[in-house]
């Protein structure tokens, strides 16, 4: 898909690897919407575009919230009438021994990393079934195709959303929408507590690493579509 013009939705965009996703697709030249919670970190992330000449705009809301999801689909076909690309990028995570894990932490990681997944995609797909076609990139993990210790509620919930993807793409293939799953390994982030710079994570991906994957996959040509990409730092054993 060439982005030019192109409406692209990036959640979990107000920083790490949803915010270096939002600025590569509007440097290729889409329209960005960005979604988190945090307006201000978004409104950074949005100027930060602006400056490059990037088109952006950000909407702070919960993905887990089925009610802001459908209002906020229903405005961006309003205003864009096109959806193109969708990328469910949104996730948190924690590492514990199930004995330690809280059940309303439990409950939170499903809703942001698989519900939000599911209401995100429920409602742009009849906009991209309307216009002839799309593509969903959703980002899972490598830990959706492994398990680790004291990863039981995160790697539950990545398989999960790894599961709900595949089954998507063969659902909607017959209405040219793509459904694509990138996997990473470690990345310099936020996530889990984590602090970009810190010296141990000098040798993770770089959100940017991402990101370019992302543009490598939603600009393949309109047969082809990748299905799944997972994606390590050199030094990372697994
Ligand atoms: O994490 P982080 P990453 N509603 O914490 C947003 C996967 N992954 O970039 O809401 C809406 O820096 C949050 O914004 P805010 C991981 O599972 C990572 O590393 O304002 N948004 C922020 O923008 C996840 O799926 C690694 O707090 C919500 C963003 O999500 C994806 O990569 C390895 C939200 C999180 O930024 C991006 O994570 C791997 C909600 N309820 C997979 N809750 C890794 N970093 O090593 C959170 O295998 N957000």
């Amino acid at each position: 898909m060439n982005l030019q013009n192109k409406t692209a939705i990036i959640t979990g965009a107000s920083r790490g690897i949803g915010k270096a996703i939002a600025e590569n697709l509007a440097l290729a030249g889409a329209t960005v919407l960005l979604v988190a919670r945090n307006s201000d970190e978004l409104n950074k992330v949005v100027k930060r575009i602006l400056e490059k000449g990037g088109k952006a705009y950000g909407f702070a809301f919960n993905v887990s919230d089925e009610q802001a999801v459908a209002q906020f689909i229903a405005e961006a076909e309003k205003t864009y009438t096109h959806i193109d690309v969708l990328v469910n990028n949104a996730g948190i995570g924690q590492f514990d021994p199930v004995t330690e894990t809280d059940g309303a932490f439990w409950d939170e990681v499903m809703e942001v990393n698989v519900k939000g997944t599911f209401l995100f995609c429920k409602y742009v797909i009849r906009i991209m079934q309307q216009q002839g076609g799309g593509h969903i990139v959703n980002i899972a993990s490598d830990v959706a195709k492994r398990t680790f210790e004291n990863g039981a509620m995160y790697c539950a919930s990545k398989y999960a959303q790894d599961a709900f993807s595949s089954a998507l793409r063969k659902e909607v293939r017959k209405d040219h929408i793509k459904v694509s799953v990138i996997y990473p390994g470690l990345v310099n982030t936020y996530f889990n507590g984590g602090s970009p710079g810190e010296a141990q994570n000098a040798t993770h991906l770089h959100p940017e690493d991402i990101a370019n994957t992302v543009n490598y996959v939603v600009s393949a040509p309109r047969n082809v579509v990748i299905d799944e990409l997972m994606i390590h730092p050199l030094s990372q054993e697994y």
